[in-house]
């Protein structure tokens, strides 16, 4: 192998008190049946699964003052915060198994920390069809999955922007957004108002894969720690079936593997969210298994003889 990978831990994070659909809680173990470790320690990477973080059930009841489940939200990700925050610690690689997105709160928050304390930098890629940077005033659905990118940056309840003690835990300088191609109007301003670097798909079907993501990627170093947070419903429904907001006209096949494999080339991925799988819509666990196929790529699975 042409170069060892950190120690991987997978956290599961049986969460989907943050999406519209229920079914997400599920993903860890369909992360898990689709072979994600046997799938590391076969490319040699030494991966030891810690098992789940606990929050609460999911009281399936509708918005509060914009927000649904915003209690059940919160103690989740001060779960998840304390267990990436353990992991990384270790010098270990966390890779949250969601779970729905609205566990990036937790994981990039414990992240941003470890940056700030080893003097690292960070720089965010966000793989996803939606932007996730809604606020209460601005959600058309209030689920929280739908806003963990302006609470990290500071836009949000208190409970949210302040996982860490302080606020905000990034700013939207850090963050690259990829295939996004679903953004709701005010949200729209909102991320301009905030300069987030959005590669939609519009961009990406001018330029191209490969140079979008070397401009995603300018810049990283040897003191980059580049975090993924990997939203399954980024890639095409055609080829991704299993999530629960699907959106036409994402990467194909192709196009993923290559940002995969141009990710794994930096050598600089710290840790990585998979994120918004939800098995009750998969066929045989097809997109799981996809995504752990993709997991592979990032972990350094060519298809051409450059191993
Ligand atoms: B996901 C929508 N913008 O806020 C909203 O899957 C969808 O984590 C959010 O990207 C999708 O409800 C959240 C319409
Ligand atoms: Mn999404
Ligand atoms: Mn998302
Ligand atoms: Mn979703």
């Amino acid at each position: 192998m042409s170069h060892v990978f950190p120690p991987v831990s997978l956290i599961g994070v049986p969460t989907d008190v943050g999406a519209g659909h229920r079914g997400a809680r599920m993903g860890p173990e369909a992360l898990r049946i689709a072979g994600l470790q046997e799938a590391l320690a076969a490319r040699g990477v030494d991966v030891v699964d810690v098992g789940n973080v606990d929050g609460p059930r999911n009281p399936w009841v509708g918005p509060v003052d914009g927000y649904r489940h915003l209690d059940e939200v919160v103690a989740w990700n001060r779960g998840l915060m304390q267990a990436t925050a353990l992991e990384l610690e270790k010098g270990r690689l966390p890779i949250m198994l969601g779970g729905d997105h609205c566990l990036a709160m937790g994981s990039i928050t414990a992240i941003a920390r470890h940056c700030r304390n080893t003097g690292k930098k960070l720089r965010i890629l966000w793989l996803d069809a939606h932007s996730d940077f809604n606020t209460s005033n601005v959600t058309p659905s209030g689920n929280i999955h739908g806003m963990p990118v302006a609470c990290l940056c500071g836009i949000g309840p208190q409970a949210l922007t302040h996982l860490g003690g302080d606020a905000p835990a990034i700013s939207a300088d850090m963050v690259r957004q990829i295939g996004i191609r679903s953004v709701d109007p005010e949200e729209k301003r909102l991320i301009r108002e905030n300069k987030v670097e959005v590669y939609d798909m519009r961009y990406i079907d001018e330029v191209g894969m490969k140079r979008t993501m070397e401009a995603a990627l300018a810049g990283v170093d040897d003191d980059t720690h580049l975090h993924v947070s990997f939203d399954v419903d980024f890639l095409d429904p055609s080829i991704a079936p299993g999530v629960g907001t699907t959106v036409m006209g994402g990467p194909n096949y192709r196009e993923a593997q290559l940002v995969m494999e141009m990710i794994a080339d930096t050598r600089r991925m710290g840790s990585l969210d998979i994120v918004e799988l939800n098995p009750v819509l998969d066929r045989r666990n097809r997109t799981a298994k996809l995504a752990v196929d993709l997991v592979e790529s990032l972990f350094g699975k060519s298809t051409l003889m450059r191993d």
